[in-house]
């Protein structure tokens, strides 16, 4: 084990603006607590923290799209998820939450410290203001035309159709979501992280000093850093977050990723009094669980800000996992393409450790993985079912049958014998291995092939059959069985506590020490077991069908959605409109621009000039193709660096219901730079 004298383990706070699907416990929370667990098992020091990140303008958003407050809604999933991790047995020691009166005090305090310190950069910059709601606007909250695809609803950070990342102030005809009128620019102050001065600490303690996490983790990081570090905005102009604690900054809070990582700290605080000892003691070991889309934020600034700050210690490890695909698509709240947890146990009820079970042995612990439902089945059926469920089921149905529920006493032993019980210390030395590195699945294989040693143990032995002959060597047999058993119990606790906790009923006996797990006389002779019953139950083919039917129905959903045309714009007056050029025009060549999958670079002849113009078509015209091609091209619209290629103007395409684009052509032979009015 460690030689740290406790431990600290935080689970990514889950946004409470939604449910919580398979990929949630996939990515972050089943491995969180199968660590925890085995821990726990090993009689550490430990605590396990978690709670409901509720700031941040998607909640904002969620509330306005149902014409309730954001409180509404962290209320609303702070309690659905903090019940679907109970029911999951996700074992924190507290779950907590960010808008509690400790955190606000804590995150205060934290960037007051910074403040008074003289670490934050302050800027003021223009903001896109909207003048009838009052507000400032946050990039979600203003949307207008792509300058690279030209989708009508690009929002300020990020155009969904071409996926090229924007500034607001990238988009044309900018409108803000609240008024729906054009925002204007307007300074604003806001304080900056300055990450750029801290890339020499870094270097330092993660490029040098944690070459051990793991790769994709660490990968990340040094890309982050190789790339240079940018200072980085910790306030924001919200009516929903930490108020900012400086005076004079009234509609300012605390940006969502400065406060949220804080509420490790003030749920800690909420824990225990004995609070710093986990956060400011050096020989506290702290590890995060995340998914790989929080890894800057976990590795990089979190820990800047509490390096900054000084007082506290930093992540040991961060054994971020990556995303888990459903039916080889991307789980997706805003399609409900999932697997909601709430629902799994109303389809599945008792069956949490299933899903525990397949979520770890296809864990994206390296590189994205699937769920697929047929796995799900094969799983259940030919591991638990078959060889765990089936192995500690004869060895009890056999002691009840022959020995009046009685553990056997064990007689002289054969070479096979002691081939079994040699192999259960190794096995459970390999398991530590596994989970002391955070290889869950590997660690998962590892307990399931005790239950592959003992499920092969009796039916090589077939004690059925010599029951007659040789009823003392059905003993021996027998009484090794249940030792397995027992160490069963113990081995698998961590990835599946509910059958864990139903085995030791099974077989009459508390828990057992993890220490103890590799022995072979975990059940004295004489001890008297339970009855027994069926750890797993079959999943049918029906449950299969209903599952991905359910999945397609909501594909189908998503399709017949986007059929709905958007309604028609504002009016406009005739001299808006006369106000544009559009020409006749030819594409003259075509090519990628490169590192981009969604843009090309086109000249267009447009009879009055040569253009070059950026487009977000790539993903649907061949550049090859389309070299020849009529075009009708808006010649006077501002011209645009993107990708640092001048952009002058723009094709006009139309887009169906399905999403496909096709170009708005001239159907007769007419001279390029004709006026289109
Ligand atoms: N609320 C979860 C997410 O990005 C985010 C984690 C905060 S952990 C401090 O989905
Ligand atoms: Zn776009």
């Amino acid at each position: 084990m460690t030689k740290f004298k406790r431990h600290l383990i935080t689970s990514a706070l889950p946004y409470a603006n939604g449910p919580l699907h398979i990929g949630h416990l996939a990515g972050v929370y089943v491995p969180s607590d199968i660590y925890t667990r085995y821990l726990r098992l090993r009689g550490e020091d430990v605590i396990h923290i978690c709670g409901s990140d509720e700031h941040g303008v998607p909640i904002t958003i969620k509330a306005r799209q149902e014409g309730v407050t954001p409180r509404e809604i962290i209320d609303r999933y702070h309690e659905l998820n903090k019940k679907a991790f109970e029911d999951f047995g996700i074992s924190f020691d507290i779950y907590s939450r960010t808008s509690n009166d400790i955190h606000y005090e804590t995150a205060s305090e934290i960037f007051k410290t910074l403040y008074d310190k003289g670490e934050f950069i302050e800027k003021t910059t223009p903001q896109y203001f909207d003048e009838e709601a009052k507000v400032f606007l946050a990039d979600r909250y203003i949307q207008g035309t792509c300058p690279h695809c030209s989708n009508e609803s690009a929002y300020g950070d990020q155009c969904e159709r071409c996926g090229t990342s924007l500034n607001a102030t990238d988009l044309i005809n900018p409108r803000s979501t609240i008024s729906g009128s054009q925002p204007v620019m307007k300074e604003t102050k806001h304080w900056y992280l300055p990450l750029d001065k801290y890339e020499p600490f870094l270097k330092k303690w993660i490029l040098e000093g944690k070459k051990h996490w793991k790769s994709n983790v660490y990968g990340q990081c040094k890309s982050w850093i190789d790339q240079g570090l940018q200072p980085r905005a910790v306030s924001r102009d919200l009516d929903w977050g930490v108020p900012l604690p400086i005076e004079g900054t009234e509609g300012k809070v605390l940006y969502v990723w400065f406060d949220a990582p804080i509420g490790y700290i003030s749920a800690t605080r909420e824990l225990t009094a004995d609070w710093e000892k986990y956060w400011k003691d050096p020989e506290t070991r702290m590890i995060h669980f995340i998914g790989k889309d929080n890894i800057v934020f976990h590795c990089i600034v979190f820990p800047s800000m509490l390096n900054a700050e000084g007082s506290y210690i930093l992540p040991d490890n961060v054994p971020a996992n990556e995303f888990l695909n459903l039916e080889n698509d991307k789980i997706s709240t805003s399609r409900n393409w999932a697997v909601w947890l709430h629902e799994y146990l109303e389809e599945f009820p008792g069956k949490q450790d299933v899903l525990r079970y397949v979520l770890c042995a296809n864990a994206p612990e390296t590189k994205d993985n699937d769920f697929t439902w047929k796995d799900f089945q094969a799983r259940n059926n030919n591991e638990l079912v078959a060889i765990y469920g089936n192995f500690v089921n004869r060895a009890i149905v056999l002691t009840n049958k022959y020995f009046e529920g009685k553990v056997p006493e064990r007689a002289d032993l054969s070479g096979y014998d002691r081939e079994v019980l040699d192999t259960m210390p190794a096995i459970h030395k390999r398991l530590e291995e596994s989970l002391d590195q955070f290889r869950f699945r590997e660690a998962l294989r590892e307990a399931m092939n005790l239950a592959r040693l003992g499920n092969k143990y009796l039916a090589d032995t077939e004690p059925w059959k010599i029951w007659k002959s040789d009823p003392e060597r059905v003993g021996t047999i027998l009484n090794i069985s249940l030792q397995i058993s027992a160490a069963l119990t113990v081995l698998t606790e961590p990835f599946l506590p509910f059958s864990a906790e139903r085995l030791r009923q099974f077989l009459n006996t508390g828990p057992i020490g993890w220490e103890r797990a590799g022995e072979s006389d975990l059940l004295p002779a004489g001890h008297a077991i339970g009855g027994g019953g069926l750890l797993f139950e079959k999943v049918t083919d029906e449950q299969v069908e209903q599952q991905v039917n359910k999945l397609l129905a909501t594909r189908e959903a998503n399709k017949n959605d986007g059929n709905k045309l958007p309604p028609a714009k504002e009016n406009i007056s005739y001299e808006q409109f006369a106000a544009m050029d559009i020409r006749t025009g030819t594409v003259l060549s075509a090519e990628r621009v490169p590192k981009t999958k969604k843009l090309l670079k086109l000249t267009i002849d447009t009879g009055i000039d040569t253009r070059t113009v950026v487009s977000g078509i790539a993903e649907y015209f061949e550049p090859e193709k389309i070299v020849g091609k009529k075009v009708s091209f808006l010649v006077n619209l501002e011209p645009r660096k993107i990708r640092g290629i001048d952009s002058q103007g723009m094709i006009l395409m139309a887009e169906d219901t399905e999403g496909r684009l096709v170009f708005v052509s001239p159907d007769g032979d007419i001279e390029n730079g004709s006026i289109i009015k």
